[in-house]
């Protein structure tokens, strides 16, 4: 049974900024699904992804794995002999809980769980690398140097998963997207007090780019080709090649 998000319901009980602590660990999956329109669909999509790019021999990584829904997608659709998981986070209690979740999973695809931060991780012979919602949290001038460490650790024909909260150059189209952002959240239960204070807790510690920058840096980093496959409002995911 998934516990109900009520962190910003009561200030007290809520961190600002925001951490990935226990407190949000234990709410996590509520809180993911209620906040990023097309979640669910972006979750499943990778699996398909990951049959389809991962490569024999190689390593397949999530970056910034939180409770491992990514990992366990694509565990749950790698199809190559000799493929193993390199699971990344930062936060230990929600590398604590992954562990249990993908102990409990039937797939049998190797998963290395490591707490540490991506940008300290090395990666290497990597088919398939995910950054699902992890590089908005990134500081905006560490993110190329880390997509260029992405980019030499890959093989060739792999593929880079980067999933973002965006924002959008022109002052309408970005009052819109944030606009239908917290339509959906009041859809999804949260009082305009859990979303404002949800807001302010994530100055500066979420950083939203647009998709421009994004695709630009991913050519900076090495990546010719990119494509925006999903998006939702102001949440979208690119996919790049090697
Ligand atoms: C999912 N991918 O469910 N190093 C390692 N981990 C980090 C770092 C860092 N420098 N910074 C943040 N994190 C997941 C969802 S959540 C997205 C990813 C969100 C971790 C952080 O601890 C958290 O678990 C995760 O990145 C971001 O598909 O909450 O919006």
């Amino acid at each position: 049974m998934k516990k109900k998000d009520s962190l910003y319901f009561e200030k007290q009980t809520s961190e600002t900024p925001f951490r990935f602590n226990k407190k949000v660990t234990e709410v996590f999956d509520d809180m993911i699904e209620r906040s990023v329109p097309g979640y669910g669909i972006t979750i499943s999509m990778l699996g398909i992804i990951a049959a389809k790019y991962s490569q024999a021999d190689s390593y397949c990584y999530d970056l910034g794995c939180s409770l491992g829904a990514s990992t366990l997608s694509m565990r749950r659709n790698i199809k190559q002999p000799g493929c193993s998981i390199v699971s990344v986070d930062n936060s230990k209690p929600m590398i604590e809980k992954c562990q249990e979740r993908i102990a409990a999973d039937y797939s049998k695809v190797p998963v290395e769980l490591v707490c540490a931060d991506i940008l300290d991780v090395p990666i290497k012979k990597a088919s398939i690398v995910m950054l699902n919602f992890t590089l908005q949290f990134i500081a905006p001038e560490k993110r190329e140097s880390l997509l260029k460490k992405i980019f030499e650790g890959m093989l060739p024909g792999g593929v880079l998963i980067l999933s973002e909260k965006v924002s959008f150059e022109e002052k309408k189209a970005e009052a819109l997207n944030v606009e239908l952002h917290h339509t959906f959240k009041k859809a999804q239960g949260y009082s305009e007090m859990e979303i404002s204070r949800k807001r302010t807790a994530l100055e500066n510690v979420l950083i939203p780019e647009t998709v421009a920058i994004h695709r630009q840096r991913l050519k900076n980093a090495g990546f010719q080709t990119s494509t925006v496959w999903f998006q939702c409002f102001n949440f979208m995911s690119i996919a790049a090649v090697k």
